[in-house]
Parts: structure tokens; C-alpha cells; sequence
């Protein structure tokens, strides 16, 4: 499949995992001065490069499992994916039940690392693999009429223990405008650093939306509505105020009770210093043309 995108991180910029591996346990052994030189001498690779498997995975939002940020890692493990299937409906020529395995054998799969910046202002690089969910629409045939998508979590409280609270109201929804879905800087993603998407951060298929806040990322989809009308959505449900249907990234919008001028780079450690958070989460030149002439502190 061609490709439409281009990665706006040189290879260099990418740590394998395995290299990660050994790097950190170099690092682990080296004094202070020893890392002190390393960062200065790569210090904008270092701030771009991916955090750690560890950090991506034990660092999480998935209110399914929890409302704390070390729930979804420590509850997770109960949710089976095996059979997993995705109905995709609505406004597509050809509807159904698409199982996972049949969209993975027709997809091209491939890594991509994506700033990622939540809504609480912290903020992660991670390098996904995932394919473009304008070829899985484009698979089901969206028809003319279509302006949206809707997207939609499993609802399976047995396995995700937070839904017996009514901290959100389940099952989790999130939708896109149909260009914005169509745009190949989003993905469906099925991987982290090579390996299957754990549990904690959306298997086995999860959205991934980066100029938006991690909240329109919506985790272990089940469902996607091809529709005419702008679909809710589970934060805008649970607070209009705080949360608007687009969620860009825009660090000139305050969130009511926060700024979004800044962010907190996870897993910065010992040298972790607040960022500038960046228009369209740095994705500028990509997305701004989507909403041209919209103002976006009305259409947040
Ligand atoms: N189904 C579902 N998807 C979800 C969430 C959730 O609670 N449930 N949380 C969102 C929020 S607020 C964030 S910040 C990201 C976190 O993704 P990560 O844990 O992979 O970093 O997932 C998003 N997707
Ligand atoms: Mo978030």
C-alpha cells in the first residue's frame, strides 16, 4: 500500500527496543557526569527520542480499569482479546462484523513515534505500529453521505472492572469528523516498540489521534458508526464545559481549570523540565488547514 505519510522523526531519532534495552542498562551503571554528556550531546534526539516500554505502559489513562494512572496495568491482565471482531456500520457500502485477524492480513502495518499529549497536561513520545484508518474505512466503503465517525469501547464488566463504577457512562465513545479520520496522520494502532499492543493501552486495536488530546484515542474499539451527524462523545457527556467535541491540541485554549501552555514530559527524571506545548501538538503544517476559518476557542 502507498504510502501517504511521512515521519517527521529521522531513524536516528528511534531507539530499537532491544538497543533501548542496553542502553538503559549502560546507562544504569554509568555516574552522573557520564549521562550528563550523553544528553547534551544528543539533547533534541533526546527530547523527541520514545519513552520508555515502561513508562508507555505502566503510565495510563483507560477509566474501564480504574481512574488511577497505575489501575489500567494493574487490572488489565483480565480482559481477553482473542475473537475479537470490529463492527463497522452505518453509512458503508459493505457493513459487518470485520474480524481482527482478516483486517490485520490486509493492512500494511508500520511504526510510526507520535508526540503524545494528554488533556492533563503531560505529554509521552511513543512509537506506535498501526496502519491508517483511512484503509480500514476505505475497506468498508464509505459512502458520500457520510461526515462522521463513531467509534465505540467493548462494555464487558466482568473483565474491565472500573465499569461496575459509574465513573464515565459505558461504554466509552468517541467520534471523528470524516476528514479528520481520513487524514493519513491517523491511525488504528495495534503495537508498541514492535510488540502487540498490551492490554493497559487499548487492545488489540486502539485510535491514535496525534494532534488531538489523548482522550479522542479511543482504546479496544469494537464498534465504528459511519454517520451524518457529529457523534457524542464520553468526556463531552461527562462535562460539555471541560471537554469539546474537536480537543485539539492549543496551547492558546486554556482548559477551565488548567493552561495548556505547558507540558510534563513522562519519565524525564532527574533532568524532567516543562515544555512548551505546541500548536496541533506539533502537527501544524499536517492538520491547521482542517479547520480553517473555524475558531477554535468556540470549537474546542
Ligand atoms: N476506552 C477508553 N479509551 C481511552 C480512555 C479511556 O478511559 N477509555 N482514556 C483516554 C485518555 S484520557 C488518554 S490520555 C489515553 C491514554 O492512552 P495511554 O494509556 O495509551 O497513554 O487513552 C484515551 N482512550
Ligand atoms: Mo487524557
Amino acid at each position: 500500500m502507498a504510502h501517504r505519510w511521512k515521519n517527521d522523526l529521522t531513524h536516528d531519532d528511534v531507539t530499537p527496543y532491544n538497543t533501548y534495552l542496553n542502553r538503559r542498562q549502560i546507562m544504569a551503571g554509568m555516574a552522573g557526569v557520564g549521562l550528563a554528556a550523553m544528553a547534551g550531546t544528543r539533547a533534541s534526539a533526546m527530547t523527541l527520542e520514545p519513552n520508555s516500554y515502561e513508562d508507555i505502559t505502566s503510565y495510563n489513562n483507560f477509566y474501564e480499569f480504574g481512574t488511577g494512572k497505575g489501575d489500567p496495568a494493574k487490572h488489565a491482565h483480565r480482559l481477553t482479546t482473542d475473537g475479537w471482531s470490529v463492527e463497522i456500520d452505518g453509512l458503508v457500502d459493505n457493513p459487518g462484523s470485520y474480524a481482527f485477524e482478516d483486517i490485520m492480513k490486509n493492512m500494511s502495518v508500520e511504526e510510526r513515534i507520535y508526540r503524545f499529549r494528554c488533556v492533563e497536561a503531560w505529554s509521552m513520545v511513543i512509537p506506535w505500529n498501526g496502519f491508517e484508518l483511512k484503509d480500514l474505512l476505505d475497506m468498508a466503503g464509505v459512502q458520500s453521505s457520510a461526515k462522521y465517525v463513531a467509534f465505540e469501547t467493548l462494555y464487558r464488566p466482568d473483565e474491565m472492572v472500573g465499569q461496575k463504577f459509574r465513573s464515565l457512562d459505558w461504554p466509552y465513545v468517541e467520534g471523528l469528523r470524516l476528514d479528520e479520520a481520513m487524514n493519513p496522520l491517523t491511525i488504528m494502532a495495534t503495537g508498541i516498540y514492535g510488540k502487540p499492543i498490551p492490554n493497559q493501552n487499548g487492545a488489540p486495536l486502539r485510535l491514535v489521534v496525534p494532534w488531538k488530546y489523548g482522550f479522542k484515542s479511543i482504546k479496544s474499539i469494537v464498534k465504528i458508526t459511519l454517520t451524518d451527524k457529529q457523534p457524542p462523545t464520553s468526556w463531552n457527556k461527562a462535562n460539555a464545559r471541560e471537554y469539546g467535541f474537536y480537543s485539539n491540541v492549543n496551547p492558546t485554549v486554556d482548559h477551565p481549570r488548567w493552561s495548556q501552555a505547558t507540558e510534563r514530559p513522562i519519565g524525564g527524571g532527574l533532568f524532567a523540565k516543562r515544555k512548551e506545548t505546541l500548536m496541533f501538538n506539533g502537527y501544524e503544517n499536517e492538520v491547521a488547514g482542517l479547520y480553517e476559518g473555524m475558531d477554535l476557542a468556540r470549537n474546542f
